[in-house]
């Protein structure tokens, strides 16, 4: 396998101007007619034009209309070169034939449930016809679709639809036409039988689009949500950046196989059904908070990713992250700021960091890659958004959107790079970016030390600030980053103190320039060690560092104890707030661990406990924030502190602080589980999915104690429960205990939810995350289930993917773990390499772990390695793993 590297990118010597494609969809083969205008880069320059082609059979090849002998071209199996093309514009026409029913990967055109659909992000254009694969050729299209009419009555693609009409034998056509130029990996078809809910949005300037969700009729009334979410998004980037939808229809079709959530296809978004369906019986809290977000973050993609799009690969954050901190934006704005951004923090730290210091990490705009399809990662995506929040820190919400109205001003129709968006940014505000760009070139997460002191005398407050970017692979040595820190003090009642100026640099600015007091400044870290004094400090004042989590870094502070506990309840910041909480849960819960290994009794500091009873029994607390403080940090984010993981110790330890809360808290939680009872229909609204979440957590905590009493108590909740949240929460409590009651519960969801395949994934997914001893046997057993299908990537998520998530079983001490995925992934490999790479991924940070793992894991990867015929896809993670 090859590698790409960023440095080595090349203009094309040619580009696409119009593009008309013709797809003959069949039962055995399908015929792909391409028409393509080619005109070079530079006028009378005559190169090689090389397409991209994979698992195509070429039919004919034709220039100017006129077909070439094999001698004027050269065919391998993943080009097709044409070596002396004519001078100046050409027209290319060319036939091939695919076999979408064959295709497993799901990527280019395959079939899902009877339907066609596409995927062609990033590299599957080049399944269906040869073409310059690679999004800086954009060209406008027009796409004829015939088909057997009554088995594809729905024919779809991008655009506009021009024409329609009979023909022979049975079949229809469609002529679509898009408007837009677009890069291939945009392009996307839709066949079927297939019906859809409509609806419409009338733009801020008063023109009128049609809205229309396609699924298999009896899901139609499943896409209520998904309707409400679209028409949301719509709204909400009109009146927050200024953006309005620019064609007359918007279509979303739900397909059932799908490697990833969703895609941005212009007009055609292409979305994994478990992202549009929902019923409150069938769908939880979380789901239909997916389904807001994921909705909204396609739509967001026709100006941040569609409009303007990248030029390479390389620089796929410029639209991930840009549009993944644009969906996080607008989940804030419908829901709880304070706790979205706590569940995003929460992923940063449990896959980001993970992934930052292992042997995939990769800067946000990597510099090489085997497989594209492997960078569509948690630190492209998810730090990529945090680099993108911090040039809004920094900037403020109006420097911000100067920002962007200058990058759509300026590239609006283009490919560009990251660097591109910097500028905007920059010159919008006149901005001083000194070295931000690192955050694009720089892998491995910053470690922020920061100490503090206060003088009396001098009424002075002084923090000082250093950092270190650890190695990673391929960069051993790092510069120091540019880091937003923003900061507030507390005085000894709890208040900000009003912050108006301090010296950094040997010169006293000031903070408050509008006279204004200032609570929150943000600092600018710069340089390795950095030091900061505030002015007019009257009182030695408790610091809130890194409020709203200002900076993708981890934080080490010199606060205390009771430092933390004075934060918890105090900070205005209710972000910080919640850290607090959670830097002491994990001080707490590291040094159990080390209790744990040196087989010292297990006690609980009686403070933390009074800290989580007081949270839980605040009325002035917003419910949700309360079910999110009172929840241990993860066991990943634990081991991931730990010198050498050992998921055992972390389990026990985890186990053992909530049971011991469950039986201190006892009568609180149940209190809690009682007073958040409500008989009224499921709305989603923040509201009712905080009480729901309250309740659910309480409940999780008691069923820790394994208490016949409790377990009636969850029975009662399954049995009453209107919604999937509450009754899928029940089952979860009482399935935490092996036992006849657990057997019970998963039969009865089982029998009444079989015919839902998206609610016997979470059925799938509950069993195989579980952490009863020895349940790799009974994942095993699952295989078999005549619901799984090793062909659907979410059966493949939640059941292998769901194990992997297990620290108990996954990282089983007798390898068997190990062994089951060793197997699988060899297994899925043949079928679908995507959804095999990310798999394998769960082995990739084996060596965290102690010997007799370490050796386990390595065989397997071995294993895995040797296997015949290993996708490229899997190759990459598992021989990186490796090195
Ligand atoms: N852009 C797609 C991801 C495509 C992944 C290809 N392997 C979905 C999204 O981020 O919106
Ligand atoms: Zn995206």
């Amino acid at each position: 396998p090859k590698e790409i590297f960023l440095k080595d990118y090349k203009m094309p010597e040619y580009y696409f101007d119009k593009v008309d494609l013709n797809f003959s969809l069949g039962e055995e083969k399908t015929f792909v007619s391409s028409k393509i205008v080619v005109y070079p880069r530079i006028e009378g320059v005559s190169s090689p034009l090389v397409l991209d082609g994979h698992d195509l059979k070429l039919v004919t090849i034709k220039v100017n209309g006129e077909e070439l002998k094999k001698e004027d071209y050269n065919l391998d199996s993943r080009h097709l070169t044409l070596s002396s093309p004519p001078s100046g514009t050409f027209t290319l026409e060319i036939v091939t034939e695919i076999y979408p029913q064959k295709n497993t990967s799901l990527e280019g055109l395959y079939k899902s449930s009877g339907n066609f659909c596409t995927q062609c992000e990033a590299e599957g254009f080049r399944k269906i016809t040869f073409y310059q694969d690679r999004p800086d050729i954009m060209a406008k299209y027009s796409v004829r679709i015939e088909a057997d009419k009554s088995l594809y009555p729905v024919l779809l693609s991008n655009g506009n639809l021009i024409e329609q009409g009979e023909l022979e034998g049975g079949k229809h056509y469609v002529l679509w036409e898009d408007p837009f130029k677009k890069p291939c990996y945009l392009f996307a078809l839709v066949a079927g039988q297939l019906e859809s809910r409509d609806d419409k949005f009338v733009t801020r300037s008063g023109r009128e689009v049609a809205l229309r969700i396609w699924t298999p009729a009896q899901d139609l009334p499943k896409t209520v949500h998904a309707m409400y979410s679209l028409k949301a998004a719509m709204k909400w980037d009109e009146d927050v950046f200024g953006l309005e939808y620019d064609l007359d229809l918007f279509n979303i079709v739900a397909v059932p196989d799908f490697n990833m959530g969703a895609m941005e296809n212009k007009s055609l978004n292409i979305f994994n059904s478990k992202l549009v369906l929902a019923s409150p019986e069938t769908a939880s809290d979380a789901d239909y908070a997916a389904i807001l977000g994921v909705i909204g973050h396609e739509y967001f993609h026709n100006w941040t990713g569609n409009r303007v799009t990248c030029r390479d690969w390389f620089q796929l954050s410029l639209k991930e992250g840009l549009t993944v901190f644009r969906d996080q934006e607008f989940s804030s704005d419908m829901g709880s700021r304070p706790v979205k951004r706590i569940d995003d923090v929460s992923r940063l730290r449990n896959y980001q960091f993970p992934q930052d210091a292992g042997p995939m990490a990769h800067p946000v705009r990597p510099h090489s890659y085997i497989k594209m399809d492997n960078f569509y990662t948690v630190t492209v995506y998810e730090k990529g958004a945090e680099v993108v929040r911090m040039y809004k820190t920094l900037l403020g919400s109006q420097g911000f959107r100067k920002g962007m109205d200058l990058y759509f001003k300026r590239h609006d129709g283009q490919a560009v790079t990251c660097e591109e968006f910097f500028a905007a940014m920059r010159d919008a505000n006149e901005a001083n970016f000194h070295n931000f760009l690192l955050w694009y070139s720089q892998a491995g997460t910053p470690s922020v030390k920061v100490t503090s002191s206060f003088n009396a005398e001098a009424k002075t407050y002084s923090l000082k600030f250093s950092q270190e970017v650890p190695p990673t692979p391929g960069q051993q040595v790092k510069e120091p980053m540019f880091i937003p820190v923003a900061v507030g003090l507390l005085d000894s009642n709890g208040n900000d103190i009003p912050l108006t100026s301090l010296y950094h640099d040997g010169m006293l600015e000031s903070i408050s320039a509008s006279g204004q007091p200032v609570h929150t400044v943000v600092l600018q870290v710069k340089k390795k060690e950095e030091e900061f004094v505030f002015s007019n400090i009257s009182e030695r004042p408790i610091p809130s560092i890194l409020r709203g989590y200002s900076a993708p870094i981890r934080l080490e502070s010199d606060l205390t104890d009771s430092d933390l506990l004075f934060l918890l309840a105090h900070d205005s910041d209710e972000f910080n707030r919640w850290e607090a909480g959670q830097v002491l849960a994990r001080k707490i819960m590291l040094n159990l661990v080390a209790d744990f290994q040196q087989s010292k009794p297990l006690i609980l500091d009686a403070k933390f406990v009074d800290g989580i009873k007081s949270m839980l029994c605040d009325p002035s607390l917003d419910k949700e924030f309360i079910a999110k403080a009172i929840t241990l940090p993860g066991a990943g984010e634990i081991m991931d502190m730990m010198e050498v993981a050992d998921p055992d110790a972390v389990h026990a330890v985890r186990s053992f602080i909530r049971k011991h809360l469950a039986s201190e808290l006892k009568a609180e939680f149940l209190s809690t589980v009682e007073s958040n009872r409500s008989t009224e229909p499921y709305v989603f609204n923040h509201n009712n999915m905080s009480r729901r979440a309250l309740k659910n957590t309480a409940l999780a905590y008691l069923a820790s104690l394994d208490d016949p009493e409790i377990t009636s108590l969850a029975l009662h909740e399954y049995k009453s429960a209107t919604n999937m949240t509450e009754q899928f929460a029940a089952m979860a409590a009482i399935a935490q205990n092996p036992g006849k009651a657990r057997d019970d519960v998963l039969a009865d969801f089982y029998s009444k939810w079989e015919n839902d395949y998206l609610v016997v994934n979470k059925w799938f997914a509950l069993q195989a995350f579980s952490d009863i001893p020895g349940n790799v046997e009974n994942v095993k057993k699952l295989l078999n289930h005549p619901a799984f299908d090793m062909h659907n990537p979410n059966k493949v998520y939640s059941l292998i993917g769901g194990f992997c998530g297990s620290p108990v079983n996954f990282h089983a001490k007798d390898g068997s773990g190990y062994r089951f995925l060793g197997e699988i992934v060899v297994q899925l490999d043949k079928i679908n390499p995507q959804v095999a790479s990310r798999m394998v991924s769960a082995f990739s940070r084996w060596r965290r772990y102690d010997a007799t793992r370490q050796a386990a894991a390595k065989e397997q990867l071995e294993m895995i390695m040797a296997a015949n015929g290993l996708s490229e896809n899997v190759f990459e993670i598992a021989s990186k793993s490796l090195a």
